[in-house]
């Protein structure tokens, strides 16, 4: 049983080389969405987080708003092999919603709006790696762009970082998402390119 300390040690490798391998350099910021963009209300937006033996907390719009949020600034990856470097980004860190969680749960599955899927270990999640990023470029999160919230989590490739994120489950046993059920790695490091299954 881990009981889930907040920590804000934020882990940023060198500023060397900034490009993994395979992929090139985009000014733009090109959206890819498998279905229509879901629009929620901030009235009807809620966050949940539901542990392996069920146990539940959630936000609503106010509720996420009096958490505290961090401005962080990082270089996205995604898997069709564009980076984009320098996004700055507002959003409330992992480790405040999961701070004091106990759980024995090793991985984490989130739920979208519009039905997306993605998993990751929990520690992932952690020590200032993830956010509930609201806010990008000092403006609300667009909606196509995964707004009004969505989960960010840089250092893997972007399938990870779920848009319009509706619920986080903990799971004991890793359950795999939308892409890793069809054939995409199920963790996703950029920087060892693990694109797809057996990467
Ligand atoms: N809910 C949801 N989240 C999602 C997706 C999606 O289709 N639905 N696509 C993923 C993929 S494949 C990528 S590359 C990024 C794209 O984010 P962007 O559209 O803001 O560039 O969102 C990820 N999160
Ligand atoms: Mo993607």
């Amino acid at each position: 049983m881990t009981v889930i300390s907040r920590g804000f040690h934020g882990r940023r490798s060198g500023r060397g080389d900034r490009l993994p391998p395979g992929q090139y350099e985009t000014f733009d910021f090109p959206v890819l969405s498998t279905g229509p963009t879901p629009h929620v209300s901030l009235e009807k937006w809620e966050l949940e987080l539901v542990t392996e033996d069920g146990r539940r907390r959630s936000w609503d719009w106010a509720g996420l708003m009096t958490l505290p949020s961090q401005d962080f600034t990082v270089d996205l990856h995604c898997v069709t092999k564009w980076s984009k470097f320098g996004t700055r980004w507002r959003g409330v860190p992992l480790d405040v919603l999961l701070e004091d969680v106990e759980t024995a749960a090793e991985h984490a599955r989130m739920y979208c709006w519009g039905g997306y899927t993605t998993n990751l270990p929990l520690e992932d999640l952690l020590d200032g790696r993830a956010w509930i990023a609201h806010t990008y470029d000092d403006e609300p999160l667009a909606p196509e762009h995964g707004g009004p919230a969505r989960l960010l989590v840089p250092h893997l490739y972007l399938w990870k970082s779920a848009k319009w994120i509706r619920r986080i489950t903990l799971t004991v046993e890793d359950d795999p998402g939308f892409w890793e059920s069809v054939g995409y790695h199920n963790y996703g490091d950029p920087w060892r390119e693990q694109r797809y299954r057996g990467d």
